[in-house]
């Protein structure tokens, strides 16, 4: 059902960026969202709570949203109703078959009218609530109103992502702990929300019952500090010195993984200049209500190391507390010199990274961070700030929850690719060639065709050649985004030749061999591929992580995830032109399917790293096996693999995990068989040519049992994952993973 103000709400998408528009007319004059004084007024008021109300969203069914807003407006613009006679003719196949065919149609039929004017195929990329925050607290800080529309749908969002018990989760699904808690809390009242309202009181209720505000995580802390509710002598060193210590010691920051390196870099400028927003009456209030004592009372060297056992992932370990020990005292008589000159290098690698990035930087976190930054740093009215400023509309997104920060500038590339992959699968194709051509535009658009100066690289490897994960102007290759820019690039061009679509042919021969130098030049020396760049560091500088709700934040190591891809990648390449660095690619799929048959666990399966979870990493795992010709007949790699699968099957014929396998690192049943899932699992076992094809088909029929009237499919549990705590939503995923799948039982069966 949609709601009428959900069509204030337009998506604008220009080259992959996507921003939000509210449009409102009163009386046929358009009022634009900035237009405060209407939204002050009574009329205007009325009008947002009516939109509110619009937006309220029932956590407990399902906290993952559908995606509505964008969908049902996306469908009433484009979606045909498919007569009979439209219905591709399946005759002469088993009646299976044709029911698998026809319902495969119907789902691409839906799922293409998705697709954006600039060729992209957009999504919720929300699931995070640590994000969020970070951006109402420095708009507070930095004295920038968003506009009221989009704070009455950012307060709406909120409060539907409260839990049952109070509190929030660092994530729409997890359980409530103090990060997600106090944030969200602290947001709101920032907001405007009142401190009486009963669920801001059932909030308070939670932070001071769990021992109050002091025990927040450090990233926590690091907001708090900046908003004046916490005090910077609260939080461990972050050290910005370490930022001019010669590159080859082994705890160099240009060692990290970038987005551990990019989020500590701002992180260091704002604790190096104390930054702290102006101290108000709501903050003066808000400081009385998230303590268990009086703020002045506080303790706040102890509340340094203080975090709530409810949010705790990893424990400090030994050394990073030996580490604080020595920088926290190195506060207390640091040369002024060098704090200037660390503080100086660190502003300019945040200018560095800005002008890199278009001002979109690598992500949510550092966005909001680096503008403080500049804030500071080059002042209000100057041209990086209001840039900074711009960008952040880039990151929000409304669905029918509200409006969200999204993980990233969005999921455009990696859900554009892997849609043109879903729809190639199978000759259904031909019946969907338009669609196809556009997707192709915006993968077109989007490889990365110049180098970053190298002068002002700032630790990053070459970019040339790549794709990104969301849009061109983000800029920040990846080794699976590239890797599946390559392969769904070269299968469309052979389809465009196929089909004499000669003119469509876009990314040349000499554009891939760009991409396939740079996924070279990006394999580790453990044969693997990383998600950025080249591994940087041994495992050991994990002792450093200082955040104690993320695993595994500090080292880029290689993923079976993004080995995969890029042995895929280079597999259809070393395909398509053979003479073309034909030893260097044997060599390098060669160390990947080592590096991958070294990381299989005993039972057969993969962790994934950045889905839900080790049917998502078993599904690349095989794909890869494939390429060299690995399959269940021959390789007691992928028998075992297949059999792990095999024997995780739930009595509907479906897959499922749920979350907790992340987190726990151990293969957790969801109660409910999952489309996701069992799509990951059947692409799995057909790639691997599995035996046994009534297994396959128990999981062919409940992919089928679960599709909408309209085609689509519902959104169930979430499905992605970063730092083995954190979860994000693809909402792409719930038509991708079915129609490839589908087309994928439809190519291996169809004959039989
Ligand atoms: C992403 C999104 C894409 C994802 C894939 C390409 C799917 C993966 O195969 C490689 C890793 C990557 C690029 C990835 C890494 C971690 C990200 C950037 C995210 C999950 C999106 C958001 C997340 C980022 C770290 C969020 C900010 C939080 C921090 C702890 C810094």
């Amino acid at each position: 059902m949609t709601k009428e103000s959900w069509n204030y709400w337009r998506l604008l998408s220009v080259h992959g960026r996507q921003t939000w528009h509210f449009e409102y007319f009163d009386n046929a004059q358009k009022i634009e969202a900035t237009d405060t004084q209407y939204w002050e007024s009574d009329k205007g008021r009325k009008v947002l709570s009516e939109m509110m109300n619009d937006f309220v969203f029932d956590k407990s069914v399902n906290a993952n949203s559908a995606d509505l807003v964008y969908r049902k407006q996306a469908i009433n613009k484009k979606l045909k109703t498919l007569s009979a006679a439209e219905m591709p003719d399946f005759k002469g196949h088993s009646s299976f078959i044709e029911k698998v065919a026809q319902q495969t149609f119907k789902a691409i039929h839906y799922y293409q009218s998705l697709i954006a004017e600039d060729g992209h195929m957009p999504g919720d990329y929300g699931g995070p609530l640590f994000l969020l925050p970070g951006m109402v607290i420095i708009a507070h800080v930095t004295d920038y109103a968003l506009p009221l529309p989009h704070q009455a749908l950012i307060k709406q969002y909120m409060k539907n992502m409260q839990n049952t018990d109070g509190g929030w989760g660092m994530h729409i699904e997890g359980e409530s702990g103090m990060y997600g808690t106090c944030l969200q809390y602290i947001s709101l009242r920032l907001l405007g929300e009142d401190a009486n309202e009963t669920y801001m009181q059932k909030a308070s209720k939670w932070i001071l019952d769990n021992g109050g505000a002091t025990m927040i995580p450090s990233w926590g802390k690091f907001y708090l500090s900046t908003l004046g509710v916490y005090e910077w002598d609260g939080c461990n060193s972050l050290f910005p010195e370490i930022w001019i210590t010669p590159t080859w010691l082994p705890i160099h920051p240009s060692r990290y993984w970038c987005h551990a390196r990019m989020v500590y870099l701002p992180m260091a400028y704002c604790y190096g200049h104390k930054i702290v927003g102006p101290k108000t009456a709501l903050i003066e209030a808000i400081r009385k209500e998230i303590y268990t004592e009086a703020y002045d009372k506080i303790d706040w060297k102890k509340a340094r190391n203080s975090c709530s056992p409810k949010d705790l992932y990893r424990k400090a370990s030994p050394v990073l507390k030996i580490m604080n020990f020595v920088t926290n005292s190195y506060e207390k008589f640091y040369s002024k010199k060098l704090r200037k000159k660390a503080l100086d290098f660190i502003l300019s690698y945040i200018d560095g990274e800005d002008e890199q990035t278009n001002y979109i930087d690598i992500g949510p976190v550092n966005q909001v961070i680096n503008s403080l930054s500049v804030w500071h740093g080059h002042g209000k009215d100057s041209i990086q700030y209001k840039k900074h400023i711009d960008r952040w509309f880039d990151y929000l997104w409304v669905a029918e929850d509200g409006m969200k920060m999204q993980g990233y500038n969005g999921s455009q590339l990696w859900d554009t690719a892997f849609t043109a992959n879903a729809f190639m699968e199978s000759d259904l194709y031909k019946q969907f060639i338009p669609s196809l051509q556009q997707l192709y535009h915006y993968i077109d658009k989007s490889q990365i065709r110049t180098s970053i100066p190298r002068d002002r690289a700032f630790f990053r490897h070459e970019d040339f050649g790549g794709w990104p994960f969301s849009t061109v102007e983000h800029g920040w290759p990846i080794t699976d985004c590239t890797g599946d820019g390559v392969k769904a690039s070269i299968k469309l061009n052979q389809i465009f030749e196929q089909e004499n679509c000669i003119d469509t042919i876009q990314v040349s021969k000499e554009r891939l061999i760009d991409a396939v130098k740079l996924l070279l030049s990006f394999q580790s020396a453990d044969g693997g591929w990383a998600s950025y760049e080249v591994r940087r560091a041994p495992e050991w500088i994990e002792v450093l992580n200082p955040s104690e709700v993320y695993g595994e934040i500090m080292v880029d190591y290689s993923f079976v995830e993004c080995t995969s891809s890029t042995i895929q990648a280079l597999h259809s390449f070393t395909k398509k032109y053979a003479d073309t660095y034909p030893v260097e690619i044997k060599n390098a799929i060669a160390g990947g399917i080592d590096f991958i048959k070294s990381i299989q666990k005993e039972d057969g399966s993969w962790y994934g790293n950045w889905g839900v979870c080790f049917t998502y990493a078993s599904w690349f795992a095989h794909e890869a096996l494939a390429c060299v010709d690995e399959y269940y007949d021959n390789s007691s790699t992928v028998k075992k693999a297949c059999d792990f699968l095999v024997s995780k099957q739930q009595n509907d014929g479906g897959w499922g995990e749920s979350y907790r396998s992340c987190v726990d690192v151990k293969y957790v049943q969801h109660e409910q068989s999952q489309i996701i899932n069992t799509g990951w699992a059947l692409l799995a076992l057909m790639i691997s040519k599995y035996p046994h094809q009534e297994v396959i088909e128990k999981g062919i029929q409940l992919l089928l049992s679960r599709q909408e009237a309209s085609g689509d499919f519902p959104q169930e549990g979430i499905s992605g994952v970063f730092n083995k705590s954190c979860m994000i939503t693809y909402t792409a995923y719930r038509n991708v993973f079915p129609i490839w799948a589908l087309q994928r039982y439809l190519k291996t069966y169809k004959s039989i």
